[in-house]
């Protein structure tokens, strides 16, 4: 979609700093981050939610989360355990959650404790 940000950052239309990427998921840094890791993982397809992707393209959901887990390897977060120091999964989705990119993102933030419940 010629009008979505992150499909233009798919396409390379507008500058991301990439941190991971496959043939169809492309992970780069929150311009905005909340932790000291604020990854957002995309596929690169357009869905504007995770539902609407849960329901198009199931696979692709999952090559969202694998590479999401990916990035936390990478980031130091998760250690020989499969889980420590760890890291938080964001989907927002909908005004109430507060998405505003109407790109399915998943926010990979970590590196700090995270408090619960979000606000
Ligand atoms: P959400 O509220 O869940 O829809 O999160 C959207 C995120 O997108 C928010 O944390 C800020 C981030 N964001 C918005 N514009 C840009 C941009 O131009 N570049 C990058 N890297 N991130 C952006």
């Amino acid at each position: 979609m010629t009008d979505c940000l992150f499909c233009r950052m798919v396409a390379g239309e507008i500058p991301a700093d990439v941190v991971h990427r496959t043939d169809r998921v492309l992970a780069f840094r929150d311009i905005n981050p909340q932790a000291p890791t604020h990854v957002l993982v995309v596929p690169q397809d357009h869905h504007a939610t995770v539902g609407a992707l849960a329901e198009a393209d199931p696979a692709l959901l999952g090559d969202v989360v694998s590479a999401a887990h990916a990035v936390a390897r990478q980031e130091g977060l998760v250690g020989a355990d499969g889980a420590e120091p760890g890291y938080r999964l964001v989907a927002n989705t909908g005004p109430d959650a507060g998405q505003t990119v109407h790109h399915v993102h998943l926010h990979v933030l970590g590196g700090r404790g995270l408090g619960w419940p979000p606000g």
